[in-house]
């Protein structure tokens, strides 16, 4: 075994906590479109995360820009191609279990970016489904939420409306400038039973793709709210705003119909 391949393994028993979902998860996600997961990285796999993907951003971002777009100040794509570690636990980690027992055998990763509201981020997000920003379908695609700092009000928690999930697609008629830049949307759900989900480091807020959420500033002086987010979907997934072209993304369990994306990450 080469040297990176030794380490990978490694990070697997030291970084990382396997487990499947127990029925009463499945039954609870059904009802409430949401999981919070404890302690799907350890407290090694929490530094180390947090560590390789703040590298990665200090190296791409500039501070926070009152005037800037979320995107701007809030999103960084890509990381699994930046952060080792970030790719060994988007392609084998715990949350591909999850991933194959919420939507099926067969599954491909197709977001791996970092939301990192940090000190002085003052802005919020509003109510979405992450489905809204680009239309997948089978409509069961996942979100996972893996926190890198401990999470509240006072930093800018998410927030979920429980059981959102049940209203089905919402759609923005976003124009295709407006998609790829990422415009902001807010959308209006039932918000009457929204909850603040605080969160520790290495815990993992797990979401349908039609699950209403958001976000206040970080409002706090001195902590930063550093997430990573992962999405998973039906490794056959298909974008709806781009003629149903098969979405790129790297086959973590089984197959897909789509030789391209058979093709896709396996270099990586
Ligand atoms: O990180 C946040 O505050 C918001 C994240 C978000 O909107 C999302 O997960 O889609």
């Amino acid at each position: 075994m080469n040297h990176s391949a030794q380490r990978a393994k490694d990070r697997h028993e030291t970084h990382f906590n396997y487990r499947q979902l127990s029925p009463e998860e499945l039954d609870t996600y059904a009802d409430q479109g949401f999981l919070v997961l404890d302690d799907v990285l350890t407290e090694q796999g929490v530094a180390e995360m947090r560590d390789q993907c703040m590298s990665y951003w200090s190296a791409q971002k500039e501070g926070y820009d009152p005037d800037g777009s979320w995107l701007k100040n809030m999103l960084l794509d890509d990381a699994h191609h930046h952060a080792p570690i970030v790719r060994d636990y988007y392609f084998e980690g715990p949350l591909v279990n999850f991933a194959e027992q919420l939507i099926g055998p067969n599954v491909k990763g197709v977001t791996a970016q970092l939301t990192f509201k940090l000190r002085g981020n003052t802005k919020r997000v509003h109510w979405h489904q992450d489905n809204v920003y680009g239309e997948l379908a089978p409509y069961n695609a996942i979100t996972c939420l893996t926190a890198l700092d401990k999470s509240d009000e006072a930093n800018g928690c998410l927030w979920i409306a429980p059981g959102s999930h049940k209203d089905g697609q919402r759609r923005a008629g976003f124009t295709e400038e407006e998609r790829t830049a990422l415009i902001e949307i807010e959308l209006k759900p039932d918000d009457s039973n929204a909850i603040p989900m605080p969160m520790e480091p290495g815990q993992c807020l797990l979401f349908s793709c039609w699950t209403y959420h958001r976000s206040d500033g970080n409002n706090s002086k001195d902590r930063d709210r550093r997430i990573l987010f992962i999405r998973y979907a039906d490794a056959d997934a298909v974008e709806v705003y781009n003629n149903n072209r098969p979405r790129l993304g790297r086959v973590v369990r089984g197959t897909s119909r789509f030789p391209e994306v058979m093709e896709f990450e396996t270099n990586l």
